[in-house]
């Protein structure tokens, strides 16, 4: 087929259909621009500007593209593992089908903007075999125990400077945390849902309604 021929991609992954980008587009800003002004966001400002002064996060978190959740980064080949996942059955018979994932929560933090996904199981059939070695991140030795597809995400902005790499992490970094038992402190019922900080500029929305997005799985050339 045309996958061997050419040579390996930057990255495989679903990408949402235009409608429903444009709808977590307007959900996200509004969740930025609420947060903002939350007393108990302002409290811990310093985490976010290094100074106690006022951050505008619309401004602060860049676009980063087309929205996306990334299954597999290839770099073109040259990431480890790359030829063998183009090779799965289940993602050549996949190619170009659409899916619907399930957007759970929205998290923040000083580096990144994401969304989580809550992966099925016919949708962890797509995700990475050497996933597990992709999570032993180094900053965070914990997360090799979490569940398969944890990383599951999609990037909704970075600050400057910083690469979208850094969105999984941060979330692999709070479920860490969760998973530790550590509760987080339940600061606001907002109208999307509950929010937590759990320390260190992160901040975690659990949506009250998740949000359902149509994504095709395909791959990204650049
Ligand atoms: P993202 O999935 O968090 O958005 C191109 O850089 C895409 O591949 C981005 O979407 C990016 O992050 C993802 N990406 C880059 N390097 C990666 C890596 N080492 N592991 C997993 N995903 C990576």
């Amino acid at each position: 087929g045309p996958l061997e021929e050419v040579s390996l991609p930057l990255y495989f992954g679903w990408f949402l259909l235009s409608s429903i980008q444009d709808k977590i587009k307007c959900t996200s800003m509004d969740f930025l621009k609420t947060l903002d002004t939350l007393e108990a966001f302002k409290k811990h400002l310093i985490d976010f500007s290094g100074k106690a002064e006022e951050v505008d996060l619309e401004q602060y978190f860049q676009p980063t593209g087309i929205l996306h959740c990334t299954t597999k980064f290839c770099n073109y080949g040259k990431a480890e593992g790359a030829k063998e996942y183009a090779e799965k059955q289940a993602v050549k018979d996949s190619y170009g089908s659409i899916f619907n994932l399930s957007l759970g929560a929205l998290f923040v933090t000083p580096r990144t903007f994401g969304a989580r996904v809550s992966l099925t199981e016919e949708q962890l059939q797509l995700w990475p075999a050497d996933a597990d070695a992709e999570k032993q991140v180094e900053s965070v030795p914990a997360a090799a125990s979490l569940p398969l597809g944890s990383r599951a995400h999609v990037t909704l902005g970075c600050a400057e400077g910083v690469e979208p790499v850094q969105t999984g992490i941060d979330l692999l970094e709070i479920l860490t945390l969760q998973q530790e038992g550590q509760q987080g402190e339940q600061v606001e019922e907002m109208e999307l849902g509950t929010l937590t900080y759990y320390g260190t500029g992160k901040w975690l929305l659990n949506l009250r309604e998740p949000i359902s997005a149509p994504a095709c799985f395909s791959s990204f050339y650049g």
